[in-house]
């Protein structure tokens, strides 16, 4: 294999920067210095060479004309999009000397990062940004848009971000997809899946719609969004009165059986389908499924947790392989996210050491809206990087009122002008990752893989590592912290004495192999980092925190008046809304739609392929109207984070909640409520 050099053609191996759990082995096919192929590379053990079509297209995206080159500053009014070319001396200066004076006049906290996952490096994403804004003592975000329900009600029950091996699911008999849609979202996890099933597993999915992953089901369980954590505890009830329970591993690895054994015997078959939509008899099919084939195997989804109740549902599924000693077997227990395995040193690597005002304000970045129109004192700068909120945050109508703000100081470090950049005062180039050097661990697999540089940085483009470093420099923060190389960086960040997981791997190793895999175990026989050092069915900790310690159903909030829940899903060939503005992806996607049931379309006489209007009181859309019997009734589902495009409303988060999910400060995307309704003649 080559070594990595920008100025060699050849073939290198990569990873796969964005925000989805596969974090596939990539070959990128280097000519004439430009990449011209972008492959799968056969030798990663689990994405094994297969990649998304999205992926697969990448250097549309890289290559796109319309890929920022130079940092730009504003000319026109705000949010007009009219922009005229400085150099990066010019850019940095502008922004530090409005800093300084900031500081000066509002304190630190007047400065808000915003920032996602747009590119999983760790250096990237959580690296030398963390330790600048640290040092300046700017306002904290607090990073909840994705699955911070779900991971902290797992935790309850498990002590953290830790299930299965993926690898192991091939020996699986029963899997189940519960509010995932892995065909789009976890395509290895649906291949390892598919081998299963030729080894005779049956495939269940459990979904608000019938969507590619519903469709290669075995068995598709429709279900009414959020309900999922009265189906669990109904399986629950039934594997108790059944004596489908292992008696045995509840006793030697968990807490709380005798109670949650008493605890859901009011969750019964009847109650629990006038919940869940879900009939009686499958209610009944689907536990004695859970009860006696083994070993089983639960993908939980992130779908059924950007709801109001979504950190009590994940940790209400959480419970069900412990009730039938799954997490015994090879091939059963259950996957929410695997970070826990690859976690590295977030101290050395962020350095919170650096904040000295440890009452530095918080800020939920699900509440951007409030955050940029109503807080006091009020946020008068932010920096943007590594994600749109103009586009994927919730009540996208006060978001993008927030941006337009005369007297808010953007600042927005993208690859494109996005729907966000447009409305910033000062624009600076990103590097693709790569041109760039990052580490990367998944969230669902065990592997970690390092990126170094193949091609040379498009046009004078940055890494968000190279930007801090200069604003450091210029804010005249001249500790070592912001001297370090990426290679130290990397370094400090894999020396972590407190993931044992992680023992024994260092730089040279990743340069030297691309894919290390953390040093795992079965987590039984074995302690959890619980409190009790087991799977807690009742959790004190619970308690203490304020929630019920059993699992229990808690209704979502009555979202307004409006007839029907809307769930803006993601989709197949966006990744959030990366991509949405590629011609290439576009054009694989065609147009946003939205699912409806054809009993409400008969009765508000709609019919498939028109557009339609979908409203509620925080905003409007209009999308084309895709009758079926895809979705229940009641139920819309549409499919997409879409860039804007011109006479067209597409923003689908301006009709989204902000309300906070239960636990972990999440997002409640698909808790709203809309009307649908035709078209007015105009
Ligand atoms: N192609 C593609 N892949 C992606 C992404 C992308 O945008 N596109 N995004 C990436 C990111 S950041 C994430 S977080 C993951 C998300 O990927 P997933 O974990 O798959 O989560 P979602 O796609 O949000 O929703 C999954 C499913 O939940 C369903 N759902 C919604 N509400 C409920 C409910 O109450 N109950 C049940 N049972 N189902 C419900 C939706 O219909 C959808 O099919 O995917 C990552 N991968
Ligand atoms: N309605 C609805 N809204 C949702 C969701 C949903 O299911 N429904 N899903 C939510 C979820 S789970 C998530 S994770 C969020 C995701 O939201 P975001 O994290 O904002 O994801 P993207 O929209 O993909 O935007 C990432 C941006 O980062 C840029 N970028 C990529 N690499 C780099 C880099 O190295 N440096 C810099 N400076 N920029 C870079 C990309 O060009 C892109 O514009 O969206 C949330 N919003
Ligand atoms: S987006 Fe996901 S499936 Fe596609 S190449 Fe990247 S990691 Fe693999
Ligand atoms: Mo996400």
């Amino acid at each position: 294999m080559h070594t990595f050099v920008t100025d060699r053609n050849g073939v290198f191996p990569s990873v796969c920067p964005l925000d989805c759990p596969d974090q596939c082995g990539l070959l990128l096919h280097k000519v004439d210095g430009k990449i011209v192929k972008v492959n799968g590379d056969p030798n990663h053990p689990v994405t094994m060479g297969n990649i998304c079509n999205k992926v697969r297209n990448m250097t549309a995206r890289i290559y796109d004309d319309n890929r920022l080159k130079y940092p730009m500053k504003r000319i026109g009014a705000k949010g007009e999009g009219k922009f005229e070319r400085i150099s990066w001396e010019e850019a940095i200066r502008t922004i530090t000397t409005h800093w300084k004076d900031l500081i000066e006049t509002d304190g630190p906290e007047s400065i808000l990062p915003y920032s996602f996952y747009g590119n999983m490096g760790n250096l990237s994403a959580e690296g030398m940004d963390r330790r600048f804004f640290h040092r300046l003592g700017a306002s904290q975000l607090e990073r909840t848009i994705c699955q911070s329900a779900g991971t902290t009600g797992y935790s309850y029950t498990m002590g953290g971000s830790f299930g299965m091996d993926p690898e192991d699911t091939i020996h699986s008999k029963l899997i189940i997809f519960w509010g995932i849609n892995a065909v789009s979202t976890n395509m290895h996890q649906v291949a390892l899946a598919q081998k299963a099933r030729k080894n005779g597993a049956t495939i269940v999915v459990i979904d608000v719609h019938k969507n590619q992953t519903g469709k290669l089901a075995d068995w598709f369980i429709p279900i009414l969004p959020g309900t999922d954590g009265a189906l669990a505890l109904g399986i629950m009830h039934i594997l108790f009165a059944e004596n489908l329970v292992d008696e045995s591993f509840l006793q030697k690895y968990t807490i709380g059986a005798d109670e949650l054994r008493e605890h859901v015997i009011q969750y019964d078959p009847l109650t629990v389908s006038e919940i869940t939509g879900v009939a009686v008899e499958d209610i009944y099919k689907l536990a004695r499924m859970y009860g006696n084939i083994t070993p089983s195997f639960i993908r939980i989804g992130n779908g059924l947790q950007h709801h109001d109740n979504g950190g009590m549902t994940t940790r209400s599924i959480s419970c069900l392989p412990a009730l039938t000693g799954q997490w015994l077997e090879k091939g059963g227990g259950a996957i929410k996210a695997n970070s826990g395995y690859l976690a590295h040193n977030t101290e050395r690597l962020q350095r919170p050491d650096l904040l000295e005002n440890k009452n530095t304000r918080v800020i939920n970045m699900n509440l951007l809206g409030k955050a940029l129109l109503e807080i006091d004192p009020p946020v008068k700068s932010m920096y943007v990087y590594s994600s749109n909120p103009a586009v994927i945050a919730p009540e996208g109508t006060l978001v993008r009122k927030g941006l337009m703000r005369e007297d808010l100081f953007l600042v927005v470090h993208d690859l494109f002008l996005t729907e966000t950049a447009k409305y910033a005062d000062i624009i600076l180039p990103a590097k693709s990752s790569f041109e760039m050097t990052d580490f990367y661990t998944s969230y669902w697999h065990h592997y970690m893989q390092l990126q170094q540089p193949v091609i040379e940085a498009v046009g004078e483009s940055k890494s968000n590592v190279e930007v801090f470093r200069l604003l450091a420099d210029e804010m005249g923060f001249h500790e070592p912290a912001f001297q370090e190389t990426e290679t130290e960086m990397i370094a400090k960040a894999l020396d972590n004495p407190s993931n044992p997981y992680l023992e024994g791997i260092h730089y040279d190793q990743l340069v030297e192999k691309h894919y290390v895999k953390a040093k795992i175990k079965p987590l039984f026989p074995g302690t959890l980092p619980t409190p009790s050092g087991k799977i807690e069915l009742y959790s004190e900790r619970m308690k203490e925190d304020g929630y019920s310690p059993l699992p229990t159903y808690i209704p979502i909030v009555e979202d307004g008046d409006f007839p029907f829940l809307f769930i803006p899903a993601p989709t197949h060939n966006f990744l959030n809304s990366t991509f949405s503005n590629n011609e290439k992806h576009i054009s694989l996607e065609k147009e946003p739609r939205l699912h409806l049931n054809q009993i409400d379309a008969m009765s508000l006489g709609i019919e498939d392929g028109e557009i339609i209007r979908v409203w509620n009181d925080r905003g409007e859309c209009e999308l084309k109207a895709k009758v079926g019997e895809l979705v229940l009734e009641g139920v819309v589902v549409s499919q997409g984070l879409w860039a804007d495009a011109k006479g067209k409303k597409q923003h689908v988060n301006a009709l989204t909640p902000d309300r906070l999910s239960d636990m972990g400060g999440g997002a409640t995307f698909f808790s709203g409520k809309v009307h649908v309704e035709k078209m007015k003649v105009k």
